[in-house]
Formats: C-alpha cells, sequence, structure tokens
C-alpha cells in the first residue's frame, strides 16, 4: 500500500482527542474497511505458545482489560456478530482465539484480558505458556 510520506505516522501519533475522521482519506477508510471484510474462520484456541500457528502472515492482536469490548470490536470490525465470543463475565476468554481471513493474508488474535480472571488459580497465574 502506497501512502503519501508521513500521513500514516500522523494518524497514529495524534492522541484521542485529536484524532478524528478528517485525518483519513475516505480511500484509506475504504481500504481499512476491506481489510477486515468477512470471511474470517476461527482456526483455534491456543493455551500454549507451542500451539500458535506459524508466523506466516500480518497478524493483529486485541489485547486490553477484561470486558472492555476487545471481542465486539473483533467482531463489527469483520461484520460478524458471532465470531469472536463476547460475554458479559469478565475473563471468559482464556485462550488466545486464532481468526483467519479467508480472502487477505491476515489473522486475528483476540488475546484473555488482564486485570480480572473468573478462572482457576493456577490458569490465571500462569496463563498461555
Ligand atoms: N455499552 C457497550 N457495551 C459494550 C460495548 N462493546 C462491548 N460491550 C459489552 O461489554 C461486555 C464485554 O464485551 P466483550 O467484547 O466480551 O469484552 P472483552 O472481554 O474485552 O472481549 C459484553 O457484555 C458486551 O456486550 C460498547 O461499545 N458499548
Ligand atoms: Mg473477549
Amino acid at each position: 500500500m502506497l501512502l503519501p510520506a508521513g500521513s500514516l505516522r500522523r494518524a497514529v501519533f495524534l492522541s484521542e482527542t485529536e484524532m478524528s475522521e478528517i485525518d483519513y482519506s475516505p480511500d484509506m477508510i475504504e481500504r481499512g474497511r476491506l481489510m477486515f471484510a468477512r470471511p474470517f474462520l476461527f482456526t483455534k484456541g491456543c493455551v500454549r505458545i507451542a500451539d500458535l500457528p506459524p508466523m506466516d502472515r500480518v497478524e493483529i492482536a486485541f489485547a486490553g482489560r477484561s470486558n472492555v469490548g476487545k471481542s465486539s470490536l473483533i467482531n463489527a470490525l469483520v461484520g460478524m456478530s458471532g465470531l469472536a465470543r463476547t460475554s458479559n463475565t469478565p475473563g471468559r476468554t482464556q485462550e488466545l482465539n486464532i481468526f483467519e481471513s479467508q480472502s487477505e493474508n491476515l489473522r486475528i488474535v483476540d488475546m484473555p484480558g488482564y486485570g480480572y480472571a473468573k478462572a482457576p488459580e493456577d490458569k490465571v497465574r500462569t496463563g498461555p505458556s
């Protein structure tokens, strides 16, 4: 993707309050939309590093505190309401859930949230190992 020098950097480093859609051209917004356009398929849930797929494509991982809406955001981006499981209960996602685009060289990783987990203490302590 060819962008005018500095245009992407400017968008990335603007603070949240300064950021607006004006900083992105309609063409960039459309490219972003198409990047996540369905179909994505659930590949697997990884509990061990050894389970992770090979680093053979672009990977975008969503990390953040429990229950902030990581899985909901993935579903909204992809336009598939049931792809990533969402929950009212914090700490439900306890694996690295892998989703792969069927049309782009792109992988999404839905990560377990940090801060709270309703899981056995040993699993909370170690996480994916
Ligand atoms: N009000 C509101 N609730 C949201 C939003 N996004 C997610 N939720 C709700 O917040 C809860 C946690 O969402 P989830 O995507 O599972 O969060 P995750 O733990 O970060 O993956 C669910 O009950 C969602 O329906 C949002 O933008 N607004
Ligand atoms: Mg989640």
